[in-house]
């Protein structure tokens, strides 16, 4: 179907881009070295500078933080160490008054062992809320039903012994799976969605989504049979009626089934959290432990298959950062000599792409991958869990550890750097994961002191996106597809054409630009202010330069 914009009712998150907060790493507080909720309030005025519409908030629930909160005790309070109800309800009254809502993280593919319901399934197999879990007996031979395995290292199965029944719990034993095909579960998930929308909240993102409509017996967890029927189920029951944004993480979805969560007419969700470009870079066989080189050519692929694929029904999300991933400056760009320009670049092509973009807490400073030595230093299960299972195996710590670091979740989580003082300004007691050394220099503070720093840059992009109907609806058409260094694409939107070309290398390069792509017209936004609004047949792009130019066709 032919994309026409006037068909599309512009919503609030069209104009929107969102911001993700990691609670734990971005602003302490009261000096216990963890963040909390009065901290993020007290950093608002930094989000509304930079123009965000909302905030991704990684969970703040009452949780034992085996995986730092996606492992909720109680759905309906705040984990202490975060702060209070109060201050939730203040922080969304403040975020309001600068035009910021609240997106919550959902997380109801699993609860943690500590849950009420939990406590009461694996006491009692008569129990109501045994259902509320998938139990199993042992397979034949007296151990687990299959040979599952977790994600975050050992079996996927758990057993307990008082009621002789195994549990499945597809992270880790402490995050058990709930059972969405029993209707009191859901039930009670969706008065509980309610419950925070009635607080004011902007809307939901929801963690590994595309896991509830698994069937462990057939061994089917992604995308499995009743996922549509249950988000559909959730729209009816919580969503219809009410102006919020639904994001659904799926690591499974792909341009074929993107459709199905995010169509038009499916009543689903909004978008989708996609990992195609993030999957690319990892070893087919090995994993994220074993990351390949950045082959530019693919990545594009990946990016200008989605953009085709939902261009016309659907909606994109654009990320290339989160909390489970290692900072994309390091993994994309040059963290040390071309760390300021590289940053823009990358931005520049990602964030006037079509769709809703993403920036993760400290991306918009250019912070950098961790650089820890031991294993001591790490903080997260999945890191520790696959250390265990990979000491077994005879890995040495020395190949562990390089693999952490390109690729470990603790490389996004190590604390916020708003300036160059004792604790980086996150803290002023010792942080829960240790500071990036490198905040003397890389900080919030030192950053837009420059005044043409990475935030600088990024709040250009924001006020674009939010400014623009050219940048939030004008048609993508990819061009230099197979070129190893340059992402050029241009933007179309009756008259108006954006072209964007970036030299995503450390090479100087003179560019063979295509006709479609020598154009005169207004500058929008560049890394070096070169080229002017011009771009003629063979333009010379310096390492890391991008620019956007604005044109009449
Ligand atoms: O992540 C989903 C998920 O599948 C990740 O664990 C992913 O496989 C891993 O990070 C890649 O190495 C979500 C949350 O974003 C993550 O923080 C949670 O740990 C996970 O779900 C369980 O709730
Ligand atoms: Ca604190």
């Amino acid at each position: 179907m032919p994309y026409d914009p006037a068909q599309v009712t512009e919503r609030w998150w069209h104009k929107a881009t969102g911001y993700q907060i990691y609670p734990r790493s971005f602003a302490d507080s009261n000096g216990d070295g963890v963040g909390d909720i009065p901290g993020i309030v007290s950093r608002l005025d930094h989000l509304a500078d930079l123009g965000v519409g909302f905030v991704w908030l990684s969970p703040v629930y009452a949780s034992p933080m085996a995986d730092n909160g996606y492992d909720i005790a109680d759905y309906r309070a705040i984990a202490p160490e975060f702060g209070t109800l109060e201050d939730f309800d203040r922080l969304v009254a403040e975020a309001d008054a600068r035009g910021i809502r609240i997106v919550m993280d959902l997380v109801v593919n699993h609860s943690s062992d500590h849950h009420a319901w939990f406590r009461a399934a694996r006491a009692d197999r008569t129990s109501a809320f045994h259902d509320f879990y998938i139990w199993r007996d042992p397979g034949p031979d007296g151990g687990p039903p299959d040979d599952a395995m977790a994600c975050f290292g050992g079996p996927a199965w758990h057993w307990v012994p008082e009621i002789g029944r195994y549990y499945y719990g597809h992270f880790s034993a402490g995050q058990p799976d709930l059972n969405w095909d029993n209707p009191a579960l859901r039930a009670e998930i969706w008065d509980m969605m309610r419950w925070w929308l009635d607080r004011g909240i902007g809307g939901f993102r929801m963690d590994v989504i595309s896991l509830i409509g698994k069937d462990v017996d057939a061994r089917i967890y992604e995308e499995g049979p009743t996922l549509h029927q249950h988000l559909q189920e959730m729209h009816r029951e919580v969503i219809a009626g009410r102006d919020i944004v639904t994001i659904g993480e799926s690591w499974s979805v792909s341009t074929e089934t993107a459709q199905l969560y995010c169509g038009r007419d499916r009543d689903e969700l909004d978008m989708v959290f996609q990992f195609n470009h993030v999957v690319e870079g990892w070893d087919p066989v090995l994993g994220k432990w074993a990351p390949r080189p950045v082959d530019l050519v693919a990545l594009k692929r990946v990016f200008n298959r989605w953009q085709i694929a939902l261009s016309g029904d659907g909606w994109n999300s654009l990320f290339l950062s989160n909390h489970d991933l290692p900072r994309h400056l390091s993994r994309y760009g040059d963290d040390t000599v071309y760390r300021v320009d590289s940053a823009k670049a990358i931005a520049t092509v990602l964030h006037l792409m079509k769709g809703t973009p993403f920036i993760y807490q400290g991306e918009e400073i250019g912070m950098t991958n961790a650089a820890f030595t031991s294993i001591g230093q790490y903080r997260d299960i999945e890191t520790l869990g696959h250390y265990a299972d990979q000491m077994a195996r005879g890995v040495s710590e020395a190949d562990f550890i390089a693999g952490a670091n390109a690729n470990g979740r603790d490389n996004a989580r190590t604390p916020m750097q708003w300036d160059g003082g004792p604790g980086a300004g996150f803290t002023t007691g010792t942080p829960w994961l240790e500071l990036n050394p490198n905040y003397t220099s890389i900080n919030v503070a030192a950053d837009r002191a420059t005044g043409d720093g990475v935030f600088a840059h990024y709040r250009r992009l924001v006020g674009l996106r939010r400014d623009d109907a050219l940048v939030r609806h004008g048609r993508y058409t990819p061009h230099l597809v197979e070129d190893p260094d340059i992402f050029a694409y241009t933007r179309t939107l009756g008259d108006a054409r954006l072209i964007v070309v970036a030299n995503l290398s450390g090479e100087e390069i003179t560019v063979d630009l295509p006709g479609e792509l020598q154009v005169t017209g207004e500058p929008l936004i560049s890394t070096h202010g070169a080229h002017d609004g011009a771009l003629g047949p063979a333009p010379v792009f310096r390492p890391w330069e991008a620019v956007a130019i604005r044109a009449e066709r």
